[in-house]
């Protein structure tokens, strides 16, 4: 169904206005295409940027020049795609470029799919499965931490470390199975002892990578944070706080927030979706239930809940249940308004950190933004990078890592055929092998690259 042998063109460059909107072509046909809708003496010089004026279907006939344009001919198999690639520049305008599009599919190229660019560079050998992935990652990444992991694994490092433990597999496997040739010989070629420690080193391998995961996870797909608190504690003030602008309305009226405000934060790295939610009361008008309910749903699918308290006034009944229902999740107890004289003794009791900050004043937002990432990222210090990030990788790892545990336990009675034991590694390997898309079914290829935009 991934046809490959005709070509396919798009804008590949973001939709609206700019200096340069670039549309790109792939595939066998493509110079010719650029020559049908190109000015040009001749043919493109390969990798040789050549200013030129590029002409519309419609203007074709009537010999009318569309705009100036660069336009680069990247020859098979040194493109993107390993196919014939011209990307063409024009100025950013959504007419033009639509009208480049257009010109080229009447000169043969058909509409390209999303990620059908990067699809191709997969099937013609020049990325694999993981450094497609990378690349929507990078394109869709929201942190510079986001964009460097993503870059990593564009690099290679991921399926670096992928390719040395599928080398001891097969290394492994490949003493295994002499043993298997000569029969008479038993374990003549691997020891059980030595075949239960060669297979522990391996799972060690995997265990490093997957130490990672959860951080990685997190840098990958972010994290959603939602302030929950009775009317007039400061959740607002909070919010605007941690985003660094006036986004919520803070006022003294309680009941001031209706619907939920939320905003993309870089805190640390890490991408996090802040959420501000209408304060949790009973009373108050419709518009103002709704929007309470609204904050209960938020709550229950929150990453992170920050339970903000007003310090300057005793605990009220609505105080302790939130404290009660949000009891044993993953949360902060914010004691908000420290600027002021405390009418609260001691801190609550229960579960998560409990951190005093005054959204006035600015005092301990750091700690308290320390405190979130901790929360989120658990114990582990959020370091530049993590091996794994994609849940897909996850949880491959994990059943290879659930075969590899198979195949010790066999070798570890010391009187398990071979056989049993290469079946377990060979389960490994083909776990590995979907990774890095050395077989992966085409639904899981339509699914990955489904995420694209069209022109990537
Ligand atoms: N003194 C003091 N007042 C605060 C602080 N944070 C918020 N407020 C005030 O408390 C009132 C309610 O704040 P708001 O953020 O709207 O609370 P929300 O209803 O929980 O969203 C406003 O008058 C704020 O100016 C703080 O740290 N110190
Ligand atoms: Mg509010």
């Amino acid at each position: 169904m991934f046809s490959t042998d005709d070509s396919i063109v798009a804008i590949a460059t973001p939709s609206g206005r700019g200096g340069i909107g670039v549309v790109r072509i792939s595939g066998p046909a493509s110079p010719g295409i650029a020559a049908a809708i190109l000015d040009l003496p001749g043919a493109l010089v390969p990798r040789f940027a050549t200013l030129t004026r590029v002409r519309t279907h419609a203007a074709a006939g009537r010999g009318g020049a569309l705009d100036e344009v660069i336009a680069i001919h990247f020859p098979a198999p040194h493109s993107y795609t390993g196919e014939h690639v011209v990307e063409i520049s024009a100025h950013g305008n959504p007419v033009v470029l639509q009208a480049i599009v257009e010109g080229a599919r009447a000169a043969g190229a058909r509409l390209a799919r999303p990620g059908e660019f990067t699809l191709r560079a997969f099937l013609n050998g020049k990325r694999d499965l993981v450094q497609a992935e990378a690349v929507a990652d990078l394109i869709a990444a929201a942190t510079p931490l986001q964009a460097r992991v993503a870059f990593d694994q564009l690099e290679g490092t991921l399926t670096a470390r992928i390719a040395e433990i599928d080398a001891q597999l097969f290394d492994l496997a490949a003493r295994l199975e002499a043993s298997l040739d000569f029969p008479d010989e038993g374990y003549h070629f691997i020891e059980p002892a030595e075949a239960v420690r060669a297979v522990a080193c391996v799972v060690e391998r995997v265990d490093e990578l997957l130490g990672g995961a959860r951080r990685g996870r997190l840098i990958r797909e972010g994290a959603t944070v939602v302030i929950a608190g009775r009317p007039n504690v400061g959740k607002s003030s909070i919010f605007n706080a941690l985003v660094g602008a006036d986004r919520a309305i803070v006022t003294e009226v309680a009941g001031t927030t209706r619907d939920l405000v939320s905003e993309q934060v870089d805190l640390h790295g890490l991408a996090l979706t802040l959420v501000d939610t209408a304060g949790c009361r009973l009373s108050g008008d419709r518009i103002e239930r709704e929007g309470v309910e609204r904050a209960a749903r938020a709550r229950a699918v929150a990453s992170l809940l920050l339970v903000v308290i007003d310090w300057s006034e005793p605990a009220a009944a609505e105080d302790h249940e939130l404290l009660a229902q949000t009891e044993g999740r993953p949360r902060i107890v914010v004691l908000n308004k420290t600027d002021l004289p405390a009418a609260i003794d001691r801190a609550p009791a229960g579960s998560g950190s409990c951190i005093g900050v005054s959204a006035k004043s600015g005092a301990g937002l750091d700690e308290l933004r320390s405190a979130m990432v901790r929360e989120l990222t658990g114990a582990e210090p959020l370091r530049d990078s993590a091996a794994v990030t994609n849940a897909r990788h996850i949880g491959l790892l994990e059943q290879a890592r659930a075969s590899l545990l198979a195949a010790q336990r066999a070798a570890a009675t010391g009187n398990t055929p071979e056989e049993f034991l290469l079946a377990d590694l060979q389960a490994a390997r083909e776990r590995l092998d979907e990774i890095v898309g050395a077989r992966t079914s085409e639904d899981v290829l339509q699914h990955i690259f489904e995420r694209f935009c069209v022109g990537k």
